[in-house]
């Protein structure tokens, strides 16, 4: 049954973890957060969506260029929620894509997807690590996976040698330092943040760590078209400037980097012309 409501839904894998196994990982903000959403959570079915579209130039980070994946997987998952829904009657099943309170990785680890990357990324082969997470949370006594937990990947360092912040140093990871985050913080940065957002190629996320790696080289495509036509892979000021909040919600509300409005890329655009 599970496997016919992933099947056609854009996910290249997909596991399910008892929740208890998870519980005491949350916090108590966390989790309350979960019991909120269903409040007797029992399984999270977790599955991975490859999003890559090929090698190709651009300053907005890979998993930025195509619809917002909030929306896409939103959408999928939906679809696989109804199904469940009508296979198992009287049962909650709650979709969650990134703001769930639920651990994404940890969770797809835990089911055995793919592979633990050193850069804390989850690498699906042949898709590489370029792939979103999605979650469903439910109190139905569902089958949970009997895979192995996830493997290792090769521990090449190239991710880590890369990252031109250190952000990634062994098992710590340095979340100020990192230029995803950086490019996505609202408000003032401090002079050696603009330094090197300067430097940095991208203005919106980043994916250096990503393609130092070589589970990435020659990655598949993506199974969902929302993720490979339409795509958004550079942006010009003159694209952003002059807009109201308003009109740049039209233009680009449908994408995900639009999420922190139009003064952070602009802000982030300025910095490449100053
Ligand atoms: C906050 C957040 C960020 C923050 C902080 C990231 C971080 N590493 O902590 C910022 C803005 C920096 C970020 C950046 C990116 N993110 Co992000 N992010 C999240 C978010 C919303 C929450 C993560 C979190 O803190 N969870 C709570 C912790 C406790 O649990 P966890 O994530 O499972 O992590 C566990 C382990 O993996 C490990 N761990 C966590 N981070 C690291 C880092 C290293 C180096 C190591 C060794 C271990 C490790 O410790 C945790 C406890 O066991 C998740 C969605 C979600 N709800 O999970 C997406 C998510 C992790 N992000 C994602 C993506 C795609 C990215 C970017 C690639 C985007 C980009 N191109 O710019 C970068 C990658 C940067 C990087 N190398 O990690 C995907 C990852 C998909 C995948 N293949 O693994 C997720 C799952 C979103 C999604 N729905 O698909 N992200
Ligand atoms: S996303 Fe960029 S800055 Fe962040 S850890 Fe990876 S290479 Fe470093
Ligand atoms: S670059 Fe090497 S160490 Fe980093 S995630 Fe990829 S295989 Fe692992």
């Amino acid at each position: 049954m599970l496997d016919a409501a992933f099947d056609g839904s854009g996910a290249a894998a997909w596991g399910c973890v008892d929740f208890g196994r998870i519980r005491p990982d949350l916090s108590t903000e966390k989790r309350d957060k979960v019991e909120k959403l269903c409040p007797n959570p029992r399984t999270v079915l977790v599955a991975a969506f490859p999003y890559f579209a090929g090698e190709t130039a651009g300053n907005l980070s890979v998993y930025a260029r195509g619809e917002d994946y909030h929306l896409v997987l939103g959408r999928r998952l939906n679809t696989v929620c109804k199904l469940l829904r009508e296979h198992y009657a009287g049962y909650l099943f709650v979709p969650g894509v990134d703001s769930s309170p639920l651990p994404e990785r940890e969770l797809a680890f835990m089911a055995g997807l793919g592979l633990r990357g050193s850069n804390g990324l989850l690498i699906l082969p042949p898709y590489g690590s370029y792939v979103f997470l999605g979650t469903i949370l439910t109190d139905a006594p569902l089958e949970v996976s009997t895979f192995p937990p996830a493997g290792v990947c090769i521990s090449c360092g190239k991710c880590a040698a890369a990252c031109p912040t250190a952000a990634l140093e062994g098992a710590v990871f340095h979340r100020e330092r990192c230029l995803s985050e950086l490019t996505q913080k609202k408000g003032e940065l401090t002079g050696g943040e603009e330094a090197l957002l300067r430097r940095h190629p991208y203005i919106w996320g980043c994916d250096i760590c990503q393609t130092a790696c070589p589970y990435n080289q020659g990655a598949e495509t993506a199974l969902l078209s929302p993720f490979l036509t339409d795509l958004v892979e550079h942006l010009r000021l003159s694209d952003v400037s002059g807009l109201s909040n308003r009109q740049f919600k039209e233009k680009y509300g449908s994408r995900a980097f639009s999420w922190r409005g139009p003064a952070v890329l602009r802000r982030n655009l300025q910095l490449k012309h100053d």
